[in-house]
């Protein structure tokens, strides 16, 4: 297997501020390359934007500024964002960058002179909120089937892209590569999609009715349909067309999340721009589910929106992240509440982790001077308990790579968290408050084994809740692996006797006493 990894978001409409819809994906998409930094991946994790087309053109007349200002201003709310996230994004691509409409422009080249993008009269219907257009027949009661808003009637020469040529391609690519379309239900439903003739896609828009857009290379009285253009950022964003040696490093790229949304885009459109290019296709596009807001849509009309920073600022990040991963398998639909939220704070992040940790360090503190005693006699390996939660620990990294390779966040989070019950039980099992009064032995023989199980939580954590990780790989004076060394460094009795614990940090304070 080849050591890079290369992993993809989508470029979001700067139309409108990030909200938690977009944070989900940036926040599984970071999991999983912090997770593969883990074991030793060389990572390239691409996020943007998306700035073409219509809907950012009248984004831009509606506040009165020329698009290029509008976009400059809105864009840098991403980045922002997701900075304040802790995404380890490795580059943030724009659409309106250079490297990205040269490259635009070479595809378009490419394709026209190889006959795959030919010039036809189109009749039909414009849905310009989706930039889709659609046939009479496919109209649901005269309006558009993906938003149900009206249509506007549209007869003018376009530019088409060849689609119905690759279908039988296509088909065949999805059913010989059971991985590449995640998960399974979706599938299906592009399986299914897929038995209808596909319709050759207008990929222009005249001049005359938008200008917002990447020109097309042979008719300057057209410019790029925006999903078109957007779509290649997958490639411009890695060396395409220039840097062969950076493109063939990189692609094809390992998985590409996105919303269930825009499935049919990464699911038929891509992969045939990319096959009648000659390029490999991604491995993987997995579809994430829909997040509703206290069981409703989000809408701006509505006003119920949800502000990552307002989350954030009252729960902090590892919070909000550990709640995104946490609370439905990823294919699934979602609701947020500050209920939900709040639940998971106190009982899994408070209640479980952030008092075995507040616990143990503080025990090491009353009994032993904040020093780390050593562990149990190398003659004996420990009483049972002690034995049973040391395994339970051992089984950890090979759960979380079963997990993390079927993309299995839940099932990861769910598998950490046995091993925080187990160690909380043996707290009370053990009762170190009782050995304190004569058994200085067996004292420490439970003390060693409860940081060391912290110590190597601390590694697993990583991909999840980074700030915590590291706040109790501060408090143990360990630096967490991130060399690939993280099976080696999760051995049992890496934890040298003798540290002394660092200041303690609340991880998790419960709510009523930060107000
Ligand atoms: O579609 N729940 O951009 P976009 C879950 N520019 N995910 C959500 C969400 C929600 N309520 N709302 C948004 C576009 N998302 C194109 C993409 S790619 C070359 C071009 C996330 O700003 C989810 O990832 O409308 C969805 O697919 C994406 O934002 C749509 O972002």
């Amino acid at each position: 297997v080849r050591n890079n990894f290369y992993l993809t978001t989508p470029l979001y409409y700067v139309n409108d501020v990030p909200h938690i819809g977009h944070s989900y994906t940036n926040v599984l998409a970071d999991c999983i390359a912090r997770f593969r930094r883990l074991q030793g991946r060389k990572v390239f994790f691409l996020t943007g934007t998306d700035e073409h087309g219509d809907k950012i053109a009248r984004a831009a007349k509606a506040e009165g500024v020329d698009p290029q200002a509008f976009v400059d201003k809105i864009a840098p709310r991403f980045e922002k964002l997701w900075t304040h996230l802790g995404i380890s994004h490795d580059d943030f691509i724009r659409t309106t960058q250079e490297r990205h409409t040269r490259a635009v422009q070479t595809v378009l080249e490419r394709l026209h002179k190889k006959g795959d993008i030919f010039s036809g009269d189109y009749q039909g219907y414009y849905c310009t909120p989706c930039e889709t257009f659609w046939s009479g027949g496919q109209l649901v009661e005269g309006k558009c089937p993906d938003c149900g808003r009206s249509v506007e009637t549209l007869e003018e020469k376009n530019w088409f892209f060849k689609l119905s040529e690759y279908q039988s391609w296509l088909i065949e690519h999805i059913q010989a590569n059971p991985q590449f379309i995640l998960p399974k239900s979706r599938r299906n439903e592009i399986l299914s999609f897929l038995k209808t003739p596909l319709l050759d896609l207008c990929i222009s828009r005249p001049r005359k009715r938008l200008t917002w857009g990447i020109e097309m290379p042979f008719d300057k009285d057209y410019v790029t349909y925006v999903w078109f253009d957007a779509l290649i950022n997958y490639i411009s964003g890695c060396g395409f067309p220039e840097n062969g040696a950076r493109l063939k490093e990189w692609w094809p790229c390992d998985i590409q999340l996105i919303g269930k949304d825009i499935l049919r885009h990464h699911a038929v459109i891509w992969p045939i721009m990319l096959k009648a290019l000659d390029l490999d296709i991604p491995k993987t596009i997995l579809a994430h589910g829909w997040w509703t807001v206290d069981g409703e849509k989000m809408s701006k009309s509505k006003g119920n929106v949800v502000d990552p920073y307002q989350v954030i600022n009252e729960w902090g990040r590892d919070a909000y992240r550990y709640f995104l991963l946490r609370e439905v398998p990823v294919g699934q639909d979602g609701d947020f509440s500050e209920e939900a939220i709040g639940r998971r704070y106190q009982n899994e992040l408070g209640n479980d982790l952030g008092n075995l940790v507040n616990r143990v360090f503080s025990m090491v503190k009353r009994y032993r001077q904040g020093v780390i005693p050593g562990p149990a006699s190398k003659s004996s390996s420990g009483s049972p308990e002690t034995r049973s939660l040391i395994k339970d620990s051992l089984e950890l990294p090979d759960q979380l790579e079963g997990a993390m390779a079927q993309y299995d966040f839940k099932k990861a989070l769910e598998a950490i968290w046995r091993v925080v019950d187990t160690a909380n039980r043996y707290v009370e099992e053990t009762k170190p408050w009782e050995l304190a009064k004569q058994e200085d032995a067996k004292l420490d023989e439970v003390l060693y084994t409860l940081c060391e199980v912290i110590r190597i939580l601390a590694i697993f954590l990583g991909p999840f809740v980074p700030d915590t990780a590291l706040k109790i790989s501060e408090i143990l004076g360990v630096k967490p692996p991130d060399d690939g060394s993280w099976k080696a460094k999760s051995r049992w009795g890496e934890l040298r006797p003798k540290g002394v614990l660092g200041p303690s940090q609340i991880l998790f304070p419960r709510k009523d006493e930060i107000g």
